[in-house]
């Protein structure tokens, strides 16, 4: 399901190519417009519900809190009020988040670490936390919470770190190899820490919690942690680049810190592991990173990745 959106042609976006698929179909509907899933549910009935659906930066979160409430909270009650009136037999996912924890108290996190959200964004997505749980006990419904850590892969939208570091590694390969002065990649905080995790192994794991006998909440991530540091060091890395060579690569604006910020995650996934055969990669961040910056240098056309 997409957004009702004047700009948004699917066929030249980032799932252009999951259109080739004839079982793929896209319908419109929005979250923050329940008439709208009210429809779609009475047409299509379906037997399982992701709701993937945030407004999911979090940075942005202050910004735009109303807005945040409207989509990544209650959003989440107007699917799940659908689902108890229309489909009540259909298994119901939420995408919850890493970002619950916050300030978190204990590291590793797992699904009985106590929540401390530090943004709208986080605050919105513990009352969809919550009202799923609430609604599992309520009215015996098949709803479940995913705990997702930062899911990642070329697909990563352009705001969020990771392919901003990305696309800005790329970006200064090509200027290198025009002979023309590199513009630097603009950061907030690089200390900040991250359980990046493979979005694909994510999402296969968040698929099996739909097919347990009892609706469950999990925690999902790789069980590993590196700094914005880490992440742009090991992507220059790829790029073949030594930043320490040219100096002034990386700059950093205060615009991209945050009011309140989440300094450390790490997942414990053992309860997904034990129980949904989840088997995390051991080298989750380096494969990250390297097919994040290749994708991104093939799209810049960089000469080092021509054969
Ligand atoms: O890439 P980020 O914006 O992701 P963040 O905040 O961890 O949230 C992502 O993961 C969550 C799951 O854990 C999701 F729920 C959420 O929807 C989203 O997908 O920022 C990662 C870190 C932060 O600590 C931020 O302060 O990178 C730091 N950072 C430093 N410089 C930056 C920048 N983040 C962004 N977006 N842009 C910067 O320039």
């Amino acid at each position: 399901m997409v957004r009702r959106n004047t700009s948004f042609v699917p066929e030249k976006s980032f799932i252009a190519d999951c259109l080739q698929n004839p079982k793929f179909h896209l319908c419109k509907g929005d979250v923050t417009d329940p008439y709208s899933l009210e429809r779609l549910m009475e047409q299509i009935h379906p037997h399982e519900f992701y709701n993937c659906a945030a407004q999911s930066h979090v940075h942005e979160s202050w910004e735009y809190p109303i807005a945040t409430v409207d989509a990544t909270a209650k959003g989440v009650l107007h699917c799940l009020e659908v689902i108890r009136k229309v489909v009540p037999a259909c298994r119901f996912v939420q995408f919850s988040s890493s970002e619950l924890f916050g300030m978190a108290k204990e590291c590793p996190q797992n699904e009985n670490t106590p929540f401390y959200p530090r943004s709208p964004y986080g605050v919105s997505k513990l009352f969809g936390h919550w009202m799923t749980v609430n609604y599992r006990e309520s009215y015996d419904l098949f709803a479940c919470n995913a705990i997702l850590f930062n899911m990642e892969s070329p697909r990563r939208g352009p705001a969020f770190v990771t392919q901003k570091i990305a696309q800005g590694v790329a970006r200064i390969v090509t200027q290198l190899e025009l002979g023309e002065q590199p513009t630097p990649l603009v950061l907030g905080n690089l200390d900040a820490r991250r359980d990046w995790n493979d979005a694909r192994r994510s999402i296969r794991t968040v698929v099996k919690m739909l097919e347990q006998n009892e609706p469950e909440d999990y925690v999902i991530g790789s069980g590993r942690t590196h700094s914005v540091r880490e992440f742009v060091l090991a992507a220059f890395d790829t790029a073949q680049i030594d930043p320490s060579k040219y100096g002034g690569l990386v700059m950093i604006d205060p615009q991209f810190k945050r009011p309140a910020e989440v300094p450390l995650l790490c997942a414990d996934p053992r309860k997904a592991m034990k129980e949904l055969g989840y088997e995390p990669h051991n080298q989750a961040f380096e494969l990250i990173v390297a097919e994040m910056v290749e994708a991104a240098m093939r799209n810049h056309d960089c000469g080092l990745l021509r054969p």
